[in-house]
């Protein structure tokens, strides 16, 4: 028996994606980066547009920043003016990669005034975190060595364990850190923090409000995602996703446009494994840049795709397929996942959102709106944001 739309409607009005402040800024690639009109030119600005988006979609309530890059006189007012555009802040990411004196490591590094540097950073983070009302500290390290011999892995490992144990120490109650992994890049040789296996034994080690990220454009070409989900839930250890599509390496292309098959596996197993829900403790984030297409869209687009894929694995008839499992029905199974996957959810999805009140296809009232043209002409003068600051 299929599965209807009208069962999985409820759940899905729980989905809520965190958009990254940076999304909103210009970006590119080490060979250029583009400027176009309207870009957001401070925190407040990529907090308005972020607000557009929700405004519009209705899935993306919070908005991650990244210190130093948002950082503003007072995160109390910060706060004010994001919630007053009916959006919270959300999760903070700490940098520890625009530093010169973070070339050679940040919390790994053997000069000990480095790294206690590199730690009062993270505690900064959790002090702003309480001003903004935020829940999660996101740790990613660029943190890794060039060169077979430059540095002694097995030390920066346990320097890295020392410095997240004097992180950690400071999270409030109700805090958490989350540990990014990526297995390359700035370091090339290796990097510290590889996988989810070194992120998971670090987050264990500390204890129970330090959980794994898993950013989808981490991996090498071909590594079974959803796997590494199905484990992480498993063991108690998914923390949250910075969501973003690759072809090659670490594009941060928009989620879904790349594999949409892939992300209906991924979300597939968030739901098996019961990563599903605000009770979850697991976070939707995304991560991306728009270095080409408009970014207000760009992100709309980003949290429509998982918004699809979202419903189309909540429609896995889980009944049959068990039974398919159970029964050694290789093809019978995969036939179940399959019919799910070809669900065209948009017009029972358009509809729904017209019943909540939104536009039936978020992204032609956007266009229709005028707001692009309106912060276009808006913002002149200044210099507009880019990845970064
Ligand atoms: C690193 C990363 C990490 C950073 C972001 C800007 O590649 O995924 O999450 O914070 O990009
Ligand atoms: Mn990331
Ligand atoms: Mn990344």
């Amino acid at each position: 028996m299929t599965t209807s739309f009208e069962t999985v409607a409820p759940l899905l009005a729980q989905q809520a994606i965190e958009l990254p402040s940076w999304a909103f800024g210009n970006s590119g690639t080490r060979f250029r980066v583009f400027g176009s009109p309207g870009t957001a030119r401070d925190p407040y600005e990529k907090i308005a547009d972020a607000a557009k988006v929700h405004e519009l979609t209705g899935l993306a309530p919070t908005v991650a920043l990244h210190i130093p890059w948002d950082v503003v006189d007072d995160f109390g007012q910060l706060r004010e003016y994001a919630n007053g555009l009916g959006v919270e802040l959300g999760t903070v990411n700490s940098n520890t990669f625009q530093d010169d004196d973070y070339k050679l490591g940040s919390v790994t590094h053997s000069d000990p005034v480095i790294r206690q540097k590199a730690i009062d950073h993270h505690l900064r983070c959790i002090d702003i975190m309480h001003q903004t009302g935020s829940r999660d500290l996101k740790i990613w390290l660029a943190d890794g060595t060039n060169y077979p011999g430059q540095d002694d892995i097995r030390a920066r490992q346990d320097r890295l364990a020392d410095s997240l144990q004097q992180i950690y120490a400071g999270l409030g109650d109700d805090q958490r850190l989350v540990l990014e992994y990526k297995f390359f890049e700035p370091a090339f040789y290796h990097t510290d923090v590889p996988d989810w296996g070194t992120s998971y034994a670090h987050t264990v080690a500390l204890g129970d409000k330090a959980l794994v990220c898993l950013d989808t454009g981490h991996h090498a070409p071909g590594t079974n995602i959803e796997f590494i989900v199905a484990q992480l839930l498993r063991l108690g250890k998914l923390g949250s996703f910075d969501f973003n599509s690759r072809f090659y390496a670490d594009d941060d292309l928009i989620v879904g446009a790349a594999d949409p098959f892939q992300l209906f596996r991924i979300l597939a197993e968030v739901i098996r494994g019961g990563g599903f829900g605000p009770d979850s403790g697991v976070a939707f984030m995304l991560d991306q840049c728009h270095n080409i297409e408009q970014k207000i869209p760009g992100q709309m687009r980003s949290v429509l795709n998982v918004q699809e894929m979202t419903a189309r694995a909540l429609l896995i008839d889980r009944d049959a397929l068990s039974a398919a499992q159970a029964a050694g029905d290789v093809l019978g199974a995969h036939g179940i996942l399959m019919d799910a996957f070809y669900r065209d959810v948009r017009p029972d999805l358009a509809a729904w959102r017209e019943s909540r009140g939104l536009p039936a296809d978020p992204m032609a009232a956007y266009a229709a709106s005028g707001h692009q043209e309106k912060i276009a002409a808006e913002r002149v003068g200044g210099a507009q944001a880019s990845w970064g600051a």
